[in-house]
């Protein structure tokens, strides 16, 4: 049980960008009675600013860019001997824009979560809200889910509805997606670090409960 262990949670976030994800995480981390705190970010693009935004937060952020390296798989291998120094309890994908090998994703199995700009399992990938816009959907959002071998395909925690707007374009759509981005994503790293999420045999659990497909879903 969380409550028997006497150190605080261990968290890294893995960034590819702006980090507003992080941000909100790092936020809520500063609330006493969240027992967690980020303690490394870690980018695979230089000079973004989610870099500067964790330094801001006095959270250490490094850069391993994945063009330096000739394969994906070596990219991974020290991607994770980066994390490993960190010893975390859990590892956050906040807009982190590499695909990642199997054996990356068996290594952090059940302590690894994504947050994805689309009720999944509708637009696993990229271009999310253009695609939403363009088959005319009436309702958006997004989803925090466990991440599994399978790209975007990992069970749902939450997942925010948001409407579609009529004159909505992929910018305003976006940034009101963002939001509950801001919102759900420090729930679920919240219900993590407590120890009530878990993940068994390709489903998630909350207090031990199976959630349905969708998660946890909030509306508006
Ligand atoms: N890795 C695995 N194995 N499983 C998942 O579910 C993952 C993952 C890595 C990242 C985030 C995901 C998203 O939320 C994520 C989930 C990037 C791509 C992609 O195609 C796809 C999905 C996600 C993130 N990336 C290109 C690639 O070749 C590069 C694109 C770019 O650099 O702009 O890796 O959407
Ligand atoms: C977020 O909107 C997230 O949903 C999206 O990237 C943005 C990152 O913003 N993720 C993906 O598209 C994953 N493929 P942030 O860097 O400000 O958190």
């Amino acid at each position: 049980m969380r409550e028997e262990q006497a150190e605080p949670s261990r968290i890294v976030v893995l960034i590819s960008g702006s980090g507003s994800n992080m941000q909100a995480i790092a936020q809520a981390c500063k609330n006493p009675e969240n027992d967690a705190n980020i303690v490394a970010v870690i980018s695979n693009r230089p000079g973004v600013a989610g870099l500067d935004r964790a330094e801001e937060f006095g959270i250490p952020a490094q850069t391993l860019d994945h063009t330096t390296f000739a394969t994906r798989e070596e990219f991974d291998i020290n991607l994770i001997r980066a994390i490993d120094e960190h010893s975390p309890d859990l590892v956050v994908l906040a807009g982190f824009m590499r695909i990642l090998t199997p054996d990356f994703v068996r290594r952090y199995k059940g302590r690894l979560l994504n947050i994805h700009p689309s009720l999944l399992p509708k637009y696993k990938g990229l271009h999310t809200h253009k695609r939403a816009l363009e088959a005319g959907d009436k309702e958006h959002g997004v989803t925090v889910h466990f991440v599994s071998e399978d790209l975007d395909g990992g069970p749902n925690i939450i997942q925010a509805v948001v409407p579609v707007l009529d004159d909505d374009n992929e910018k305003s759509l976006q940034s009101r997606v963002q939001i509950q981005e801001h919102i759900i994503y420090p729930i679920a790293v919240k219900w993590f670090t407590e120890g009530r999420l878990s993940m068994l045999k390709g489903d998630a659990y909350f207090d031990n409960v199976a959630l349905p497909e969708t998660g946890l879903q909030l509306t508006h």
